[in-house]
Formats: structure tokens, C-alpha cells, sequence
């Protein structure tokens, strides 16, 4: 959708075709949660294609679809039986092209959902493998032997928790699983395994598709020792401390690097280059940025320091800094709040409260680098309480109250009716709805002054104003410590010279200083009031609110 792909560009690297990711929005689709068009109460691809003007219309730029492929759903298609042909409950190799095409006639790009790391317990590949020692198949998996006491070979765990390994009675060797037994880890030490992902890559890159969201993206290669982790301490990350390690030899390894490098070698020969959008699920911010490679490895890496931080605006600036600071030249931040396996951030970040969520939308859509929403995140949409005996997710049922991944999996509610605009009245959907009478597309499509139609707006503008898209980062509010006490519970940041925004996620009004010059007016404001005023040397913005300033525009000028 990006029509004026003219940026000043910045000196943190291009902007243009080439990178053409750092100019776009990008929308993840649960496909299972999205319209379902056959009755089935499942999602599926008809369904997102029957959708394309919603997206279209809203603006943004590229699709990440979670994974069609066929899967015995184990995970939920994280656990993929064959890489090259779509799941039947979703629909077809056909109904795939149909959408790719569809989305290309509204400038909208399609990156599909690899998981590289492991497969399906039922992948032809595993089942071959483990059919005995000898199988020419036996080394495309992690196996070893049981440990001089007859366990495990090593200490590694489950990043969901319990044993990392499964031991094969039949042949007497351990194999590993990173996440579920029914997902074996693939080896990526084994030429065979990474030839065959060469060919998915371009078997999917012919058909059309921009890229991919790469699951896991920073485990796929392990030690080759099997050396064991260390343990958490309480100076490490809460999830290590939950797993009683730290993933030092089994995540983050020096050789996954080539994996991307030989992944983006293939990507750059297509025109445009395909996006490598890696799930680098770390929380280090120099791990993060390594995996950028020199613009040679992935294009974009999540940010999961972001997501996982609360909602304290000195918490998310300490990132945003810490991020700004290392990614340097051709390194592109890439900013999320919600995703299939975390509590929705109006929700987790915003305990509901619309007009808190209204301000994380600003931030997210104004921070220098690519913005990912997520399905329902234009609507401020919250979890849905989904109720024990109606759970589909595993790690939901295992952990429940610890992680809770269903509750941000339920259909898009399109509209107040019966079967949500996402079935059929009467279907019973894969998993239960939220309130559909508070949130909904059609609703708030027909509210001017809605949440979806500030996230319309905020998208419109980034496409209108190249600082938006390319402009450097400045914090304000630090920047300005004789004003400092000005600033209170507000956050405020420069984009180039012409933008500034201002959150302030307290109670009480700031009045702060306008740092872009002058003939500056209020572009956008979070609750849509004062939208086209003037604003001279300061501003004042009430508490829950946030607004974007535009100098240059005004009559002062
Ligand atoms: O997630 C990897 C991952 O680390 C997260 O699963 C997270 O640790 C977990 O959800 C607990 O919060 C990817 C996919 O996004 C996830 O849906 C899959 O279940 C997982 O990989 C295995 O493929
Ligand atoms: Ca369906």
C-alpha cells in the first residue's frame, strides 16, 4: 500500500525497493481465527482473502500469515507435516495462490509462517528417521544416546517446560524436541536438511510469496557437543529462571548465522527481495542485532524486549534507547505488542482501558522501524476469557495461569450478529468469541472517532510523511532535563526534524516543549480532539492521551 516511496532515508540504511520492509506495516493473520467460509467453524484462506479490503482498506503493507501447512495440529501448525502443501482445513495450494494474488492487486505483500526448527512427529522425514539407526533419514534429526544412567544426553528442557529429549525404545536413542515430543528438532548440522529448506524457500518464493516469519528463528542450530546449560540465576530472564536454564547451548549458536546468510543470499536473488523475519526470541539486545548480520542475514528480527516489557513508559524508553543503540546502520527495528502466544496488549499492557491502548497504538505506529499489528489490535481488541473445557492450545491447558495463548487466538469479530461475521450463525467457531457487542469491525468502521479508525489514520499518515517512516529517533523527554520535571508521566520523541510525538500515560496534563520548529499542528490525537489545531512553543496533553505533531503545516509557516 506504500505509494510515496520516496524517504529521505536515513543514515541507519536504505529505504527504497530493496528494503522494501522497512517502508511497510505489517498485519499478522491467525489463519484458524480469521472468516471461515465453508461452515466449519475454522478459519481458513478463503476467508482472508474474502477480507483483503478490510486490509486494504486500513492500509497496511504486508500480511504475516501464522502457518498453513499441512499439520496433524499438534501445535496448532507449528508442527508441520509436509512444508510445501497447504492444510485441507484451511483450504488449498490454490486457494494460497489465489490470496497471494488477490493481496498483490492491492499492493499488499504475503509472508508466510517457516518453521525451520522442528517438525511434525508425523512428518514422512521423522518417520522415516526414526525407523532404525541406519535410516538415511537418521541424521536429518537430533539423536543420541542415553546418558551413562540411561537418561537423557544432556540437561536441555522443553522451552514449554519438562524434558527437552524423548527416548525411541525401538531403537534406543533419545531424539530431541525443543518445544513438544510431537515436534523433533530437524539438524541443521546435516547438508541434506539445509539443501531441502533451500528448495521449500524457493518453491514458495516462485508462488509469490515476500517471505517469512521464521519460527524460533535464533534455536534452529545446536552445540554439536550436546554440551549441558548452565542454570538461571536470578539475574536471568523470568522464563530461564522458570526453566532452570539458560539456553546457552542450545539457542543463539555462532553457525545459525550461516543459516541466514545462506537464507539471504536466496532471498536477494528475487525482485524484490524476499523479507527474512526472524522469531528471535532473545532478550539480549546485541543477540538481537547479530542476527542482522551486515544486512546479509535476516531483514528484520523481533524485538521480544519490547513486548515483554510492562507497560511503564521508562521501561519501554530504556528499550527503545538500548534498541536505537545497537542496531545500527542496516540493522531495522521491528516493533510488536501482541502475537498468537502472548496476552493482547490492550489486555497485558492496558488492563482493558481503551483509551491506554488508543496511546500504545500511537507509540507502536510512530517508533522508528517496522510495525507489526497483529489480527484485533486495530480494534484495541482484548483477550477473550476462554473457559477450561473449551481450550485448544497445550501450553495453554499445561500451564494454565502461567501462559495463557488461547485467550489471544479467538475469531476476529466482524461484526455484533450471530457467528461474528467470522461463521455461520448456529457454527459453533474452532474457539469461543469475545463480547462482540464492544468490539467489532463494523461497529467501529462506522464510528469515525474509533479505535480502528485512528489506526487508519496513523497509517495514512506514516505513507504522507517520510519522517514517520525514516526519520531518526530522538528522545525528548530525555534529552530536555531542564524541562524534565515538565515531562512527569509523558513520553516524548522527535522523527527527523518534522515529527514529534508526545504519550502521556499518567493522569495529570503535561505541558511540554514543541522541539520541530514552527507552523506546527496536532496531525493526530489519540481521543481524535484537537486533530488540525496549531500548537506554538509547547503543548499541553492531557493524561491518557497521545498526539502527533507535524511542523511545516501550519499557517505559522
Ligand atoms: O514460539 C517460540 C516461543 O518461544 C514461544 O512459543 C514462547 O516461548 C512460548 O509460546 C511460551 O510463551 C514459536 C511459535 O510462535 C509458537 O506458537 C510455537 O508454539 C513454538 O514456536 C513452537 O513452534
Ligand atoms: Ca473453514
Amino acid at each position: 500500500m506504500v505509494t510515496d516511496t520516496h524517504d529521505p532515508g536515513d543514515e541507519r540504511g536504505r529505504t527504497d525497493e530493496s528494503h522494501w520492509w522497512r517502508n511497510a506495516v505489517v498485519y499478522q493473520i491467525y489463519p484458524r481465527s480469521y472468516a471461515d467460509t465453508n461452515g466449519d467453524g475454522v478459519g481458513d484462506l478463503p476467508g482472508i482473502t474474502a477480507h483483503l479490503d478490510h486490509l486494504e482498506w486500513l492500509g497496511v503493507d504486508a500480511i504475516w500469515c501464522s502457518p498453513v501447512s499441512v499439520s496433524p495440529n499438534a501445535d496448532w501448525g507449528y508442527d508441520v507435516a509436509d512444508y510445501c502443501d497447504v492444510d485441507p482445513a484451511l483450504g488449498t495450494l490454490a486457494d494460497l495462490d489465489a490470496f497471494v494474488a488477490a493481496a498483490a492487486t492491492r499492493g499488499i505483500r504475503v509472508l508466510l509462517d517457516l518453521v525451520p526448527n522442528h517438525t511434525s512427529i508425523q512428518h514422512p522425514w521423522f518417520v522415516e528417521s526414526r525407523a532404525s539407526r541406519e535410516s538415511a533419514k537418521r541424521d536429518w534429526y537430533v539423536w543420541a544416546d542415553p546418558a551413562a544412567d540411561g537418561g537423557p544426553p544432556n540437561n536441555w528442557v522443553s522451552t514449554f517446560l519438562g524434558p527437552g529429549w524423548e527416548l525411541d525404545a525401538a531403537t534406543g536413542q533419545y531424539f530431541l524436541h525443543s518445544f513438544l515430543p510431537e515436534q523433533p528438532d530437524l539438524n541443521w548440522w546435516n547438508e541434506e536438511v539445509c539443501a531441502e529448506f533451500d528448495r521449500i524457500l524457493r518453491f514458495w518464493f516462485d508462488r509469490g510469496v515476500a517471505g517469512f516469519r521464521i519460527d524460533v528463528a535464533h534455536m534452529v542450530v545446536k552445540d554439536a557437543l550436546l554440551r549441558d546449560n548452565p542454570s538461571a540465576t536470578e539475574r536471568d530472564h523470568w522464563m530461564e529462571q522458570l526453566r532452570g536454564q539458560v539456553q546457552e547451548f542450545n539457542s543463539c549458536r555462532p553457525e545459525v548465522h550461516d543459516v541466514y546468510r545462506r537464507w539471504r543470499a536466496i532471498a536477494n536473488t528475487y525482485d524484490p527481495p524476499r523479507l527474512l523475519l526472524g522469531e528471535t526470541h532473545v532478550f539480549d539486545v546485541d543477540a538481537l542485532a547479530s542476527f542482522y548480520g551486515h544486512d546479509d542475514e535476516l531483514g528484520l528480527a523481533f524485538n521480544f524486549m519490547f513486548m515483554h516489557d510492562e507497560f511503564a513508559l521508562d521501561r519501554l524508553r530504556a528499550t527503545v534507547a538500548e534498541t536505537e543503540a545497537a542496531l545500527v546502520a542496516d540493522a531495522w527495528p521491528v516493533w510488536t505488542m501482541s502475537n498468537h502466544d502472548i496476552s493482547r496488549f490492550p489486555t497485558r499492557w492496558c488492563n482493558g482501558d481503551d483509551a491506554r491502548a488508543r496511546c500504545a497504538l500511537v507509540l507502536l505506529l510512530t517508533l522508528r522501524g517496522t510495525p507489526v499489528l497483529y489480527y484485533g489490535d486495530e480494534l484495541g481488541l482484548p483477550d477473550t476469557v476462554v473457559p477450561d473445557a473449551l481450550l485448544r492450545d497445550p501450553v495453554t491447558i499445561a500451564y494454565r495461569g502461567m501462559i495463557d495463548r488461547d485467550a489471544a487466538r479467538t475469531p476476529m469479530p466482524w461484526t455484533a450478529a450471530p457467528g461474528g461475521g467470522f461463521t455461520d450463525p448456529g457454527v459453533d467457531p474452532w474457539l469461543p468469541f469475545g463480547d462482540l457487542a464492544t468490539h467489532n469491525v463494523a461497529d467501529q468502521r462506522a464510528d469515525p472517532g474509533s479505535t480502528l479508525h485512528l489506526v487508519r489514520a496513523l497509517l495514512a499518515l506514516r505513507r504522507s510523511t517520510p519522517d514517520l517512516r525514516a526519520g531518526a529517533y530522538a528522545d525528548l523527554s530525555a534529552d530536555l532535563s531542564a524541562e524534565a520535571d515538565a515531562w512527569g508521566d509523558a513520553w516524548g520523541f522527535r522523527r527527523g526534524d518534522h515529527v514529534q510525538v508526545v504519550l502521556n500515560v499518567g493522569t495529570e496534563a503535561v505541558t511540554v516543549p514543541v522541539a520541530i520548529g514552527d507552523g506546527v499542528v496536532i496531525a493526530i490525537a489519540s481521543d481524535r480532539v484537537g486533530e488540525g489545531d496549531t500548537v506554538g512553543d509547547s503543548v499541553e496533553v492531557e493524561g491518557g492521551r497521545a498526539v502527533v505533531l507535524v511542523a511545516g503545516v501550519g499557517p505559522a509557516h
